[in-house]
């Protein structure tokens, strides 16, 4: 899958620490010695070169990469361990950069687990999301195909390490096509750079002179979550480049990319890539529907959950992704929204509204919770908490619980209490008659 690293073609900066090709190569096959044999590992994930290395040592050696927010919380880590029940779990300090070993030759099939990620559904903890090689590589191919990424660009981004648009497209897109990469830990200007990859908060965040240091690149790209047309337009005056966008999930990767060279404006996300099909289910009379996908990128399922994966597939394997859009007559897709409320993104993460509706509900002060996703200038959505209290209780209390349980991105940014919550005669919370 990283045939960079084989090649010798891999240079990766992450931070201050920057390891060329061979160095990389050597650590890399260091991680790959000592976990060679076992089926799952987990690697706590900040923003560091030994949670790059360890993640490829682990798919060198042919297991399957866990990847771990090092910010979760104690009951969300304690849920993620139990279902992946990783052989190990590696953090930044048990990898040395100074080790140096071979890299070995593997030969697992390539639909054996590569990654399990996890991410939210509407209700219940994180489902994990098992990846294959396969699919990863066709991923990484078709972004290739679509915005001829080569060993000749460099890339640049501050993503997280432990969701697929830091890690997949972020590390293992440059470990595969030999790009040069430079992981910051801010989003900002690199010099150099040819590719930015950033979640549409970091673009509406950078100053215009910062847009305009990236002028010299030649593609600017978008991804996991919707671009406001004004942060579109901004990016475009200061840097002189029309932001490219992709569009995917973590159980599909990526799906469709808008071509760097074709007409494009915010929302529009372009054709699928090699191989990927797409449809519209269930158009209304303007041709908007929910987005069905189908094809090698999509994922194996969610671990211990096959019921959940039955759900989200249809009976001839389309995956059903929860977003609206329509197709366009060139085969391009237009975004217009989400078939399911409880599913906020905010700062391009997904979060869903039962699972901190569930860490409220854990605080002995709570009586009742209801989560909604308001719109938010900087985040796209804004998690908010409506909360009944048996109590008096400060929001910073409630705020800091979410944030130490959970993670701190899951955090309500606002509380607001409430007498009640309005129910239906069958009890259930009517989240739309809130605000
Ligand atoms: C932390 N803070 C708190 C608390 N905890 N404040 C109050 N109470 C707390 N309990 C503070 C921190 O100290 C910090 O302060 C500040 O909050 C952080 O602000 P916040 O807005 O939470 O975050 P941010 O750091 O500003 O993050 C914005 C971000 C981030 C950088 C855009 O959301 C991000 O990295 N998003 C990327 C998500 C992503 O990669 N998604 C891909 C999913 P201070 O700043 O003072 O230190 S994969 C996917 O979706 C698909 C496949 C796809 O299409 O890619
Ligand atoms: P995740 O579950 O974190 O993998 O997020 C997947 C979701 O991110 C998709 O279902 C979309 O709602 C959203 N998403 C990803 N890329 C885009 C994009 N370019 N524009 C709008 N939404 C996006």
């Amino acid at each position: 899958m990283l045939t960079a690293l084989r090649s010798g073609a891999a240079d990766v900066t992450v931070g201050s620490v920057r390891l060329s090709a061979d160095a990389l190569a050597g650590a890399v096959g260091a991680v790959a010695q000592r976990v060679a044999g076992l089926s799952r590992v987990a690697v706590v994930a900040d923003s560091t070169m030994q949670a790059v290395v360890a993640v490829a040592g682990v798919l060198m050696a042919g297991g399957c990469a866990v990847p771990v927010n090092p910010q979760s919380g104690a009951t969300e880590r304690a849920r993620l361990l139990t279902d992946a029940s990783p052989d190990l779990v590696l953090t930044s300090t048990d990898v040395d950069l100074d080790e140096r070993a071979q890299l070995p030759g593997r030969a697992v099939p390539d639909d054996a687990p590569a990654l399990l990620i996890y991410t939210s559904g509407t209700t219940g903890a994180p489902k994990g999301v098992v990846l294959s090689e396969r699919a990863v590589c066709a991923c990484l191919d078709g972004l290739a195909a679509a915005w001829s990424w080569t060993a000749d660009d460099v890339l640049a981004h501050a993503l997280p390490l432990f969701h697929v648009h830091g890690l997949v497209l972020g590390c293992l897109g440059a470990l595969r096509h030999g790009s040069r990469l430079v992981v910051t830990p801010r989003f900002g200007p690199v010099p150099g750079a040819s590719i930015y990859f950033a979640v549409p908060t970091m673009w509406s965040r950078l100053e215009d002179a910062d847009l305009s240091a990236m002028a010299p690149a030649r593609l600017l790209v978008s991804g996991s979550a919707a671009l406001p047309a004004p942060v579109f337009d901004r990016v475009r005056n200061a840097s002189g480049h029309r932001l490219v966008e992709r569009y995917g999930l973590t159980e599909s990767l990526i799906v469709t990319a808008a071509r760097p060279d074709e007409a494009r404006s915010a929302g529009h996300v372009g054709r699928p890539l090699t191989d990927v099909r797409l449809r519209i289910d269930q158009p209304d009379d303007s041709g908007m529907g929910e987005v069905l996908v189908a094809g090698p990128t999509l994922f194996s399922g969610y671990r211990n959950q096959p019921d959940a994966t039955a759900a989200t597939m249809t009976a001839e394997g389309w995956l059903r992704t929860g977003d609206l859009g329509v197709v366009h007559a060139d085969g391009g897709l237009r975004l217009l929204g989400r078939l399911a409320t409880d599913l906020i993104k905010t700062g391009g993460y997904k979060v869903g509204a039962g699972e901190v509706e569930d860490a409220l509900l854990a605080h002995p002060a709570v009586a009742e919770a209801a989560v909604t996703g308001e719109p938010d200038d900087d985040l796209g959505q804004r998690i908010v908490a409506w909360v009944v209290v048996h109590e008096s209780v400060p929001a910073q209390t409630l705020v800091d619980h979410v944030a130490r349980d959970l993670a701190p991105h899951k955090r309500p940014r606002d509380i607001r209490f409430v007498d009640a919550l309005p129910r239906n005669a069958m009890g259930k919370v009517q989240k739309r008659l809130l605000g």
